[in-house]
């Protein structure tokens, strides 16, 4: 089931919440701050011996003091006007964190609206990204448990729009 809500991603009680990191892994600012300060300096700690994240590659921690058990750090594609494959790269982080997040025997998982801040991406296509990706892995994965944690009402609306859009799809084609 994909759900889309209004909230802080550092409260969700699920198995998994996925970070929009950098491929430092050393923390920054929006989600990934607000994840590190959550889950205190433990979660900097663990992150030093990973030796940072390439583009591409997805990789899981303990949650320290955060209600979730796991955080999956995760590097989204910088914007840079859509001619670098950057719709490609997106699909494929929502794909790596799930696979991560199933290998690590999670039941569920929360995603933030990767690459929509800082690193621009815009937000329509983004978010009809996601949620199509979303949707495809569940086909196989009913059992799982996605929620989509928007931390304003601007992102909400547009996750909500792909999120009916894809369902009318869905639909259409039954
Ligand atoms: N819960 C849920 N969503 C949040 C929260 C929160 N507590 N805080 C912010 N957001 P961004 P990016 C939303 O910039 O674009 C960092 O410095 C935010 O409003 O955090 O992938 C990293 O270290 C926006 O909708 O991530 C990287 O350097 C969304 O999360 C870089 O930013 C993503 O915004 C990554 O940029």
């Amino acid at each position: 089931m994909l759900t889309i809500i209004l909230g802080d991603i550092t409260k969700e009680p699920v198995d998994a919440i996925v970070n929009a990191a950098n491929t430092s892994l050393l923390g920054g600012g929006g989600v990934d701050g607000a994840i590190h300060r959550a889950a205190g300096p433990e979660l900097l700690a663990e992150c030093r011996t990973l030796h940072g994240c390439e583009t591409g590659q997805a990789k899981i921690t303990k949650g320290y003091r955060l209600p979730a058990k796991y955080v999956i750090h995760r590097p989204g594609p910088i914007w840079r006007g859509g001619i670098m494959g950057e719709e490609q790269l997106l699909q494929s982080c929502y794909e790596n964190c799930l696979r991560l997040a199933v290998e690590n025997g999670c039941r569920s998982v929360a995603f933030p609206s990767i690459s929509t801040g800082v690193y621009r991406f815009p937000l329509e296509t983004a978010s009809e990204i996601a949620v199509r990706t979303i949707l495809e892995f569940l086909k196989t994965h009913p059992d799982m448990e996605v929620r989509m944690v928007c931390f304003d009402r601007e992102t909400l609306g547009y996750y909500e729009d792909a999120l009916k859009e894809q369902t009318e799809i869905v639909n259409e084609e039954d």
